[in-house]
């Protein structure tokens, strides 16, 4: 039996990866900050928190990360913990380097001292193309960073590179574009739209406030981008993969998909920082853009090639952007109305 440790098990991609693991019968330990209370709902909601051992981990504390890799036998590395959303970043740059990039250098040097042949992963972004240099974007394609998170993943990513190159660590990075689901946390836009939107049609709403509905983005359902974490590391040879769709959608296109799907009748008035979204049937505004939701430098268009990860790892998608639409409104509204 594989043992496979996973740093920020309690985020939206350590729940599925452990989902995954296990149904591969691995022995999954995940590691969650001892600050982050009640924190463990995801492994909740796809039943398998009796399943893996929760242990205390904290990234900005070498000392910690070196007696996990001590005292556990692990064959894989998952390091997806991180200060992931990208518009905290700007508020706290150096928290997030420190955490988001610099903790890629504490984990790795723990594996070259203590245990190099444990296989490494790290949670690379599609944010580290930022102002893209070109479309749609590969492994080869420049990178240009536009926030101090696309920043310190960068620094992640090429630390990464470097121990597999220096030190002949089995260290790959996944470039993953935005990846979503019922489990997303409800900063990201996707999940704020779902949840909005089904409190809207319920009635416990009255107005969405929101940023940038122009910006694009490539956006896969995650429980699929977990098995692309996995299959690099059971490949001969460690190396960097893009996993995206391989379609663009905008901000608006998701609320106007959202809302079809709730019976909401949206039409819009106005354009860019001025528009807003009426619902028809009552003549209400129930979307509004408030630019204190605007990024100092904004991530205007990504969409990512995968044909590497499609072609060497055999890696595939299977919700396309409607169904995962779909999926976040239904779970959301169906949740709201739950908890009633
Ligand atoms: O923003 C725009 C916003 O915060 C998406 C993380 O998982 O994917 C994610 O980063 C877009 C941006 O995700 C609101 O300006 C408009 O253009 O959902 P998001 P993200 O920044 O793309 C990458 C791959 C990661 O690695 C990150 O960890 O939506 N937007 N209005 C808004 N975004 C938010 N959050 N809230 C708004 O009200």
């Amino acid at each position: 039996m594989k043992t496979a440790f996973i740093s920020g098990i309690s985020g939206q991609d350590g729940a599925y990866l452990a989902k995954h693991l296990l149904e591969n019968g691995y022995k999954v330990i995940g590691g969650d900050r001892r600050t982050s209370s009640g924190s463990l709902w995801r492994l909740e909601e796809l039943e398998i928190l009796n399943d893996v051992e929760i242990v205390d981990f904290e990234l900005a504390e070498f000392t910690n990360i070196m007696r996990q890799i001590e005292k556990n036998d692990i064959q894989e590395f998952y390091n997806l913990a991180s200060q992931s959303f990208v518009a905290a970043s700007f508020e706290m740059p150096l928290m997030t380097s420190d955490i988001t990039g610099m903790s890629v250098i504490r984990i790795l040097e723990a594996i070259r001292k203590i245990h190099p042949t444990i296989k490494f992963y790290q949670a690379s972004s599609s944010e580290m193309f930022g102002k893209a240099q070109e479309t749609p974007q590969n492994e080869k394609t420049p990178f240009y960073p536009r926030s101090p998170y696309g920043v310190a993943k960068l620094f992640g990513h090429w630390t990464t590179v470097n121990y597999r190159e220096a030190y002949n660590l089995f260290a790959c990075s996944g470039i993953l574009f935005n990846h979503e689901s019922p489990l997303r946390g409800d900063e990201f836009v996707t999940r704020k739209i779902s949840k909005s939107l089904s409190k809207i049609k319920l009635g416990k709403l009255d107005l969405l406030e929101l940023g940038n509905l122009e910006a694009k983005r490539d956006w896969g359902f995650a429980g699929d981008y977990v098995k692309a974490m996995w299959l690099m590391l059971q490949q001969e040879k460690a190396d960097d993969y893009v996993v995206a769709t391989g379609e663009a959608h905008s901000v608006l296109e998701f609320i106007n998909l959202a809302s079809s799907f709730l019976g909401i009748q949206l039409v819009w008035d106005g354009e860019k920082e001025n528009i807003v979204g009426i619902d028809k049937s009552t003549n209400k505004i129930i979307i509004r853009v408030n630019k204190k939701f605007y990024r100092p430098s904004e991530v205007d268009h990504l969409v990512g090639d995968s044909s590497k990860a499609r072609d060497i790892l055999g890696w595939s998608d299977s919700v396309n952007f409607e169904n995962l639409v779909a999926m976040m409104v239904e779970t959301e509204f169906n949740r709201i109305k739950k908890a009633d």
